[in-house]
């Protein structure tokens, strides 16, 4: 696919979930490099780097999406011929395609061994990894049942329950504000990520803050499935990850918000849930405590923060 029809596409959020952009953005960057036509290393380079910010302007939250360019782009180092280049670029492309795929089937196995036979989940949003746990679990044998929220303003939870319904899983659909009737009905909360900074914060779908407050009082505990890209190294710089705030009319109609001049819509699409409301974090390098994120960051990003200056600049590297 053509990298403006790619970053079309998560702009509309018909290409959706941090780990799906990430793949896709990978995968747009590798056609670009087969396709480019630039005769000489620097033209190729601008190619590329044009290519980057294009997909980087696309939205500002899901960390995964800086980070996979990070990764891909990185194949342009040290490449002297512009087959070099095309080639680092591809390779690394695949690569990161590969283990974000592997990153998944080896989460959905540490997280289903969280899950008991018996238990009831809830997840919000639509999270491939958290909704791989539960189906490993059910794969299992366990003996598992779901709440799955709504999801306004999009309905991500649509997926959700058709993706559980698919694998035969028995599931409840609530509106995202019945979350504390049911709370007390549940055993675990899982739930994906778009980004996590480096104090254990995670970000994710507007409304996973509310739940896990929920979850916190009734006891329940809260696990976090993220692939290690998903960290964020620049909150070590003390960079704040960007909500990003969507259009009014995807929760109230042009039509009606005409009728209501001193009315705004505020559509935040993610918010942040304090790392002292999780209780773990499974990542495919295993669970860690919030608190850990600074080591994933340092040992599995292995991003030093001398890097974050001289491969994007000192603030580009988060599309900002
Ligand atoms: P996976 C989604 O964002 C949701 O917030 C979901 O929890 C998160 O990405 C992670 O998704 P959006 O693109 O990578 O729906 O686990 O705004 O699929």
């Amino acid at each position: 696919m053509i990298v403006s029809e790619t970053a079309e596409k998560i702009k509309s959020m018909e290409i959706r979930g941090a780990g799906r952009i990430a793949r896709a953005v990978a995968e747009a960057l590798r056609d670009h490099a087969l396709s480019a036509r630039a005769t000489t290393s620097e033209a190729f380079r601008h190619e590329m780097e044009q290519a980057a910010s294009l997909l980087l302007a696309t939205r500002p939250t899901a960390v995964s999406l800086p980070n996979a360019v990070h990764i891909v782009m990185a194949g342009l180092e040290k490449a002297m011929t512009v087959d070099e280049a095309r080639a680092g670029i591809m390779t690394r492309a695949d690569e990161f395609i590969r283990s974000s795929q592997h990153a998944v089937e080896q989460i959905a196995g540490f997280g289903a061994s969280h899950i008991r036979d018996g238990d009831t989940i809830l997840t919000h949003c639509n999270s491939e990894v958290a909704l791989g746990c539960i189906i490993e679990a059910h794969r299992q044998g366990k003996e598992i049942e779901v709440f799955a929220t709504e999801v306004r303003p999009r309905n991500q939870g649509l997926i959700t329950i058709r993706t559980l319904n698919d694998a035969g899983i028995t599931t409840n659909f609530i509106v995202d504000s019945a979350v504390r009737s049911f709370i007390n009905d549940v055993d675990l909360v899982i739930v994906g990520a778009d980004a996590v900074t480096v104090n254990g914060a995670v970000v994710n779908k507007i409304g996973t803050a509310q739940v896990a407050h929920s979850a916190r009082e009734a006891r329940v505990n809260v696990i976090v499935a993220a692939e290690t890209y998903k960290f964020a190294p620049r909150t070590i710089l003390g960079e704040l990850i960007r909500i990003e705030e969507r259009p009014g009319n995807e929760v109230l109609p042009d039509e009606i918000a005409k009728t209501l001049p001193h009315v705004t819509v505020r559509n935040p699409a993610f918010d942040v849930t304090p790392a002292e409301y999780i209780d773990l974090i499974v990542t495919e390098k295993g669970a860690i405590p919030p608190q850990m994120a600074y080591v994933i960051i340092r040992d599995y990003l292995g991003w030093g923060i001398d890097e974050f200056h001289t491969t994007f600049g000192p603030a580009g590297f988060n599309g900002e």
